[in-house]
């Protein structure tokens, strides 16, 4: 009766879309190879992981006034084109690598020169305000782009929690490290030889910028592992690796914090990374960029199209110098 039942209720209402689209296109790839192989590795695929990532819907209201009415980028892009070096440098391999990343228990330590350190649990932390949906542009740098409906609510909300203390002037962010789940921290080629933890900063003002969004979700749902589940940052101005994912320590600092990428190449990545169509990556322009789904390159926008809200946190600063 049970399985009878089961069977009835097509998969696409028991599991997250993103993981539906997965299985759609693995089990679309079955016909064409090996079918013994597949058989074996489809079944194991629609049993195994339900429980772990299976995404609630979330409680949320648009916020219309900081979203683009511009066209979405489909979820099956947003979540089969990811940069997530955890879990492996190729583009499609986060959505079959982060399949089972455990993202809950989760805790985030919120610390250093604040007046209410803490270590909340992520379900908490949801919790401290309204969740908004925000339509963003999102600019890689990369020089592609994406648009995204994200759910979570200004970081804003949790920093006036932490209470700041004068000392204060950046805000430092941390991945979790956890080799055990992420192949790509395990060394060697498979993460890009980066050095973990990954880690980012924003300066304080950065940070209580109101489009500087805590985010819990996207297209409705929880964010998927591959997306940066179950917490992440996203800061619309900047390139793409500044909206760390998968955070467990937001710790305020004196001093501007040492950043995965500006240790990686210091001479192509910046502390800052503000969109800048003007200042040229070494290896590359950027002037010009391609959304994902499109065919023709467009023009790269100053701050990613944000300048009107963001152009004042930098007034006075050389951006040349300052990329
Ligand atoms: N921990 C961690 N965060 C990360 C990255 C990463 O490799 N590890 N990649 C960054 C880059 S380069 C981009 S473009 C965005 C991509 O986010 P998305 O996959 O949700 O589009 O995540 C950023 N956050
Ligand atoms: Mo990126």
């Amino acid at each position: 009766m049970l399985i009878k039942k089961n069977t009835e209720i097509p998969s696409s209402e028991i599991t997250p879309k993103w993981l539906y689209l997965n299985r759609r296109k693995f089990l679309a790839g079955a016909g064409t190879i090996g079918v013994g192989l597949a058989a074996g590795k489809a079944f194991f695929d629609l049993t195994a992981p339900e429980q772990q990532v299976f995404a609630a819907k979330l409680n949320y209201s648009r916020n219309s006034q900081l979203s683009t009415n511009e066209p979405q980028t489909s979820l099956k892009d947003v979540t089969h084109y990811n940069n997530f070096y955890e879990f492996g440098t190729e583009k499609e391999e986060p959505a079959e690598q982060a399949k089972n990343f455990k993202t809950r228990p989760w805790s985030v330590s919120v610390e250093g020169l604040c007046n209410k350190p803490h270590k909340w649990d992520v379900d908490e932390i949801v919790k401290l305000a309204p969740l908004e949906e925000r339509v963003y542009r999102h600019r890689c740098v990369e020089a592609w782009s994406i648009v995204v409906p994200w759910i979570g609510f200004s970081l804003s909300n949790l920093i006036k929690q932490a209470d700041p203390q004068p000392k204060a002037k950046y805000v430092a962010f941390e991945t979790l490290y956890d080799p055990k789940q992420m192949p790509g921290q395990r060394g060697g080629v498979f993460g890009g030889g980066l050095d973990w933890p990954y880690v980012e900063g924003l300066r304080l003002d950065e940070a209580m910028h109101p489009l500087a969004l805590l985010c819990f979700g996207m297209y409705g749902e929880d964010l998927p592992p591959q997306d940066g589940a179950p917490i992440r940052m996203v800061i619309p101005w900047k390139y793409g690796f500044k909206s760390i994912k998968s955070i467990v320590k937001i710790s305020f600092v004196e001093k501007q914090p040492s950043t995965t990428w500006n240790k990686e190449a210091p001479n192509e990545y910046g502390f800052y990374s503000n969109v800048n169509p003007t200042v040229d990556h070494p290896r590359w322009s950027q002037a010009t960029e391609r959304r994902l789904g499109d065919f023709f390159r467009r023009k790269t926008l100053m701050f990613n199209g944000y300048g009107d809200q963001v152009a004042s946190l930098y007034n006075g600063l050389d951006l040349r110098k300052n990329f």
